[in-house]
């Protein structure tokens, strides 16, 4: 396609756009909110707000910890977007230390394999006050982030505690321990949300896919991110109804996860390793589903014939964030697609 064509279809898009909700999970749900927040700086004559851009935000990656509550994702988007998180690990803050980390494990107390920087652990002492002061985590959530000129807001999918559980051979453990601990070697059996039946959405999730013009399932974990957010009840259905657009973009690129375990994620579930599958495990929405449109990758883009044929209208664009401005144009295709 050509350059000049795609930035006008960019701008017209964006122009005509009013309300974009994202759902996301950790690292390539903030870099997709991060490249949407500068695509919309660029393209909308007011530069985009908080008002434009809300994510909802997976909170099934959460624990208590030492006595404090851990939001991984929640950060991950938050420090990513105030440009405060550490690219190179891909977590936590940017100059962290971690003296508070060597005391707790001189005491014996936390998971010695699970690191809370110092800085990192201003952020759950503030969560886990504002909690233990009656406060949902929504709201907590809006406090925390309201320090930073995010220019996105920000909403978990629940204020209710949901875990997730992963089943090995011989017994099951939070996703942390699998993840961070066992990095995804213990071959996992199924993931169990703890919590996710009768959790309920958190106040403004549900409004914010009823009211958006264009919804967007992040490239995150179909599995444990996404997965956990449309399992809390009531979300999928307004996924599903929404008078909004829904485009997904793939997490898979070639047939390879960007970064993270959602290959062993998807395989416990039998769901394959592609951009074509993961499409389908999310299913067109005129059959039942939850997507109207997907972007995969240019190198995956024999498959857009098979996603035709599923009902489900896919372009292939370059989908690797490696930068800001990459990040902005794949934000931009979402939107233009979405609006085709
Ligand atoms: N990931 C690690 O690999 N090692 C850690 O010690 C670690 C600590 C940590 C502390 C706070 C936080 O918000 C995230 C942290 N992560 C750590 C990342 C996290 O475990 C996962 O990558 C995500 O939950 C998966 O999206």
């Amino acid at each position: 396609m050509d350059v000049a064509q795609t930035t006008a279809d960019h701008l017209r898009a964006s122009v005509a756009l009013v309300k974009i909700t994202v759902l996301s999970g950790g690292v390539g749900g903030a870099r997709f909110l991060r490249g949407l927040r500068e695509h919309l700086r660029l393209t909308r004559p007011d530069g985009g707000s908080p008002a434009t851009t809300t994510a909802v935000v997976n909170t099934g990656d959460d624990m208590w910890l030492t006595g404090l509550r851990i939001s991984p994702d929640l950060d991950s988007i938050m420090y990513t977007l105030a440009g405060e998180n550490d690219e190179q690990r891909g977590w936590g803050r940017l100059g962290e230390t971690e003296r508070v980390s060597g005391e707790l494990r001189a005491y014996g107390i936390g998971w010695p394999w699970f690191t809370l920087g110092d800085l990192d652990l201003g952020t759950h002492i503030t969560r886990s006050h504002y909690l233990r002061s009656g406060l949902p985590l929504s709201e907590a959530t809006a406090r925390i982030t309201s320090r930073w000129d995010l220019g996105v807001t920000l909403i978990p999918a629940t204020d209710d505690e949901v875990e997730t559980q992963v089943v090995v051979d011989g017994g099951s453990m939070h996703f942390q321990e699998w993840w961070t601990r066992h990095r995804a070697t213990l071959a996992a059996r199924s993931f169990v949300q703890d919590g996710v039946d009768t959790a309920r959405p958190a106040p403004g999730v549900i409004e914010a896919i009823e009211d958006a013009d264009v919804v967007v399932v992040a490239p995150s974990n179909p599995v444990v991110s996404i997965g956990t957010i449309l399992g809390i009840p009531g979300i999928r259905d307004a996924v599903a109804r929404t008078s909004a657009s829904v485009v997904g973009v793939s997490p898979i690129i070639n047939g390879a996860v960007v970064r993270g375990m959602a290959d062993a994620c998807l395989s416990a579930i039998g769901v394959e390793t592609s951009a074509l599958a993961v499409a389908e495990h999310y299913g067109a929405r005129s059959q039942g589903g939850i997507i109207d449109a997907w972007l995969i990758d240019e190198s995956d883009d024999a498959q857009l014939d098979a996603l035709a044929a599923a009902g489900i209208r896919a372009s292939a664009v370059p989908l690797w964030m490696r930068d800001l401005e990459s990040s902005a144009r794949l934000a931009g295709d979402a939107i233009a697609i979405a609006q085709r």
